[in-house]
């Protein structure tokens, strides 16, 4: 509970055996967070298995890929306060107290991972996607006239479910360039959102979209075709 209010973390998880367990228990901050909850995304590996060993709700999402299973977490979610995660070893738990002081006065709270001193020496984030994260969120923030954005691309992020309630059913994103709709979608319906410096670490287990330099360049560029798509509607 935070100010008496619940809180729900989502992890989104394809083949994530490896950090899945350590993931649950570093979001689990006790006294503050009261669900978390594992979306398996069809992983063939042993992520049920180990999810099963900690407290965390399990929920199987068909619909392959990141967005369809971020999508299908925050429609699981119970909490007054839903916060999205990766279950990778690159988001840091306690994190989630940086965002929530800033959930009284923000409908959404958004992780940037721009903060040289917070960016670990293992961390994916060479210049490339330092600066396409940059460029395509300063894209967004000048066509949909957003407050200051930095990173396009951090999947740590925190919604008040009274906000979440009111955009859910705008999302069509079922891969990899969700996070940008999500904002979009925000926007749109007038929520007030910021971003917070959070911590990014190196990944345990192997990359999935940012991982690769084409994997990097297909979802950068689907995000960039949402983004003007979107505007031009
Ligand atoms: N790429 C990908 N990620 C998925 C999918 N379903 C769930 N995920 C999760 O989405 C998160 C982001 O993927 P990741 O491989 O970490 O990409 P990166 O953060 O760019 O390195 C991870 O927690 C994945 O386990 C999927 O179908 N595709
Ligand atoms: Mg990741």
């Amino acid at each position: 509970m935070y100010e008496s209010k619940t809180v729900s973390v989502i992890f989104p998880a394809y083949n994530e055996e490896q950090y899945i367990r350590a993931a649950v228990d570093d979001f689990f901050l006790p006294g503050i967070v009261d669900e978390v909850i594992v979306v398996d995304n069809n992983s063939r590996d042993g992520t049920v298995a180990q999810a099963k060993l900690t407290r965390a709700r399990i929920v199987h999402e068909a619909a392959q890929g990141y967005g369809h299973a971020l999508r299908r977490g925050l429609r699981e979610a119970t909490g007054d306060i839903v916060i999205m995660a990766e279950p990778d070893g690159t988001f840091v738990g306690r994190d989630v107290l940086k965002l929530l002081a800033y959930a009284d006065d923000f409908d959404m709270v958004c992780g940037t991972r721009t903060t040289r001193e917070l960016i670990w020496e293992q961390a994916n984030m060479g210049w490339f996607l330092r600066v396409g994260n940059w460029a395509v969120a300063k894209l967004l923030q000048m066509l949909y006239g957003a407050p200051s954005l930095t990173d396009c691309g951090c999947t740590l992020r925190l919604t008040h479910r009274h906000a979440l309630v009111r955009i859910l059913d705008d999302f069509t994103v079922g891969g990899s360039h969700f996070l940008p709709e999500m904002v979009i979608a925000a926007l749109k319906r007038g929520l007030r959102i910021i971003e917070v410096p959070v911590n990014y670490r190196g990944r345990i287990g192997d990359s999935k979209i940012t991982g690769n330099f084409s994997g990097a360049v297909r979802t950068g560029t689907s995000m960039i075709r949402l983004i003007l798509e979107r505007r031009l509607r």
